[in-house]
């Protein structure tokens, strides 16, 4: 066999998605040896992974990228709303400038992680046999690391091709007058729908809950026009710490019913001609926190929605006169004509509410009232979002009072609920971080903006620990108590608990029904750790 030696490591960083980058370049940078370490077989996290047709991001550029004025003033983006294969390009971008590659291993999947109190190490191993022996374990695996699809029976039966999006072939399958069933409709299904509305003969869009997409204004820029000029960038960017979802607007100042109707009315039409988040978190500061505020946003949109869908009893499935759920409380999408491919002959929805989906068979999918037949089945149901990614490693911490005999692994120690320190340290697991997990602004903010801004705060932390010449830290449980109080409280301040979303950990089954990111906003999260570091790192004890 091969001989796979042990590698010694000030730090090994997991996943190369915009906050493990970020990280291997910052720590490098003051002087520690780091290693980033990632299953796919090149940059880009979820970037990497979805390649799916329509696959884009949701955020408008210029924000998002990093800030580094080394990475953009020789990178113009082709749309503002880039593609997959254009970020990939950005990610290719970034490696060269900051050189990367030297300190990367890719088609490396971490399997198991055990700390060694004596030693202060962590000890890495990964699928492939390798082993790592590092000060600091660094998790940037992202909130979309795992993917879910739900039990079906007979998944192994079907003789068509069976896709989740995110494993999407690259060798673009030929989906011309085929017969297609995407199963979901969150972002990706979506995105994925309004593609091969185009090009499949029949495409059935298999719903569970309607989706409020707002319009995305898309824009080709050429080579005069890249959207917006750079000497504003730096503004832009220094934006994302004051703004509630960390990026260059934010809520009004005012709440609903302070506007008249008409005012109000004309403030909507001017959000949702931005084409982007704006109508979502640049609106009504109550919008989000009072149900009253909610349905008078939900109206407007309903309203503008059913009127791009012809077929009565469509639009009743897409945007019920009944507002079904808190606008905004789960993940917005925007969307480039999705509702209207439901007027084209080839496309039809299917309410799994009205006929579930009971098994997969040979031929097709078959409901509480038909088999259908399909070529292709997309399997659009997302992911075990945000704990999934870190849960599914093994990792080992110190034994803990309470469990004395052995260590403890992540998994148990989030089995009954998530416990973190600021959503980036957990108690019985020194010298371990998270980035862009759980019980931080994760998803909220974009990957882009928390990687600096946590990735930042992480490094200063090691720094100071190389000051004083500390070796471990480790967050107190009783900061995990405290944090998860305020995470609650945050989100009981929303209307969020009220709906079933990926955000409370309603889509996989079995999973802990509670509030998985930080809803108190950017800049409440950055005053939390500012006022940790302040206190000489208040809540972790140092050694
Ligand atoms: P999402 O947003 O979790 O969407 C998954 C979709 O799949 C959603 O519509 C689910 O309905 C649906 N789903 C899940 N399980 C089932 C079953 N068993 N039957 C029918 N339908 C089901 O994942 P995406 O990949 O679209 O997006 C993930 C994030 O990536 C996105 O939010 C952005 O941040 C980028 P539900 O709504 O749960 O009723």
């Amino acid at each position: 066999g091969v001989d796979h030696a042990i590698q010694y490591l000030d730090a090994l960083v997991v996943g190369a998605g915009f906050g493990g980058v970020y990280q291997l370049k910052k720590l490098r940078d003051h002087g520690y040896s780091v290693k980033l370490v990632e299953s796919g077989s090149d940059y880009g996290g979820v970037w990497y992974w979805n390649r799916y047709p329509g696959a884009r991001v949701d955020t408008a550029n210029p924000q998002y990228q990093f800030s580094d004025p080394a990475l953009w003033e020789d990178w113009e983006w082709k749309q503002r709303f880039p593609r997959s294969a254009e970020i990939r390009a950005y990610f290719a971008h970034v490696a060269e400038i900051w050189d990367l590659r030297k300190d990367t291993k890719f088609d490396t999947f971490v399997t198991a992680a055990t700390w060694d109190d004596q030693e202060a190490t962590w000890t890495v191993k990964t699928e492939n046999g390798d082993t790592y022996k590092a000060k600091f374990f660094l998790l940037s695996t992202g909130f979309a690391a795992k993917r879910y699809i739900p039990d079906w029976k007979g998944i192994d039966k079907f003789k068509g091709t069976f896709i989740h999006p995110s494993y999407w072939p690259h060798e673009e399958p030929d989906l011309k007058g085929k017969k297609v069933a995407i199963i979901g409709t969150g972002s990706t299904g979506i995105q994925i729908a309004t593609e091969l509305g185009k090009v499949a003969g029949e495409l059935y869009i298999f719903q569970r809950t309607l989706n409020m997409s707002l319009p995305m204004r898309q824009v080709d820029y050429n080579d005069h026009d890249h959207g917006y000029p750079k000497s504003g960038y730096p503004e832009i960017f220094s934006q994302r710490t004051t703004s509630f979802g960390g990026f260059d607007f934010n809520f009004l100042p005012r709440a609903t019913f302070d506007d008249t109707r008409e005012k109000r009315l004309q403030t909507y039409e001017e959000l949702w001609a931005e084409g982007d988040f704006k109508f979502w978190l640049a609106t009504y500061h109550d919008m989000l926190f009072s149900l009253s505020a909610n349905h008078e946003a939900y109206t407007f949109w309903r309203d503008k929605t059913r009127a791009k869908i012809r077929d009565p009893v469509i639009a009743d499935m897409l945007a019920p006169m009944d507002q079904p759920y808190a606008f905004g409380t789960k993940r917005i999408s925007l969307e480039t004509g999705y509702f209207e491919i439901f007027n084209q002959e080839n496309v039809h929805l299917v309410d799994v509410n009205a006929t579930p989906i009971q098994e997969i068979t040979e031929l097709g999918i078959k409901t509480s009232e038909k088999e259908m037949e399909f070529d292709y089945i997309i399997c659009a149901t997302g992911y075990d979002a945000l704990t999934g990614g870190l849960a599914q490693i093994d990792i080992k911490g110190r034994s803990s009072p309470s469990r004395t005999s052995r260590p403890e692994s992540l998994k148990e120690h989030w089995e009954n609920g998530t416990l973190t320190y600021l959503g980036l340290a957990v108690s019985s697991f020194p010298n371990m971080f998270i980035q862009y997990g759980p019980q931080a602004p994760t998803a909220l903010c974009n990957g882009p903006t928390c990687a600096e801004l946590q990735g930042d705060w992480i490094v200063g932390l090691l720094d100071y620990m190389r000051e004083k010449g500390l070796k471990r830290i480790e967050a107190k449980s009783e900061s995990e108590r405290k944090w998860k109080e305020d995470v609650l409280k945050f989100a009981n301040a929303t209307l969020l608990p009220q709906t079933k979303s990926w955000y409370m950990g309603d889509n996989v089954p079995g999973k802990v029904r509670e509030p998985l990111i930080f809803l108190g906003g950017v800049p409440e999260y950055l005053r939390r750790l500012g006022e940790c570091r302040d206190g000489g790192y208040e809540g972790f004890v140092m050694e």
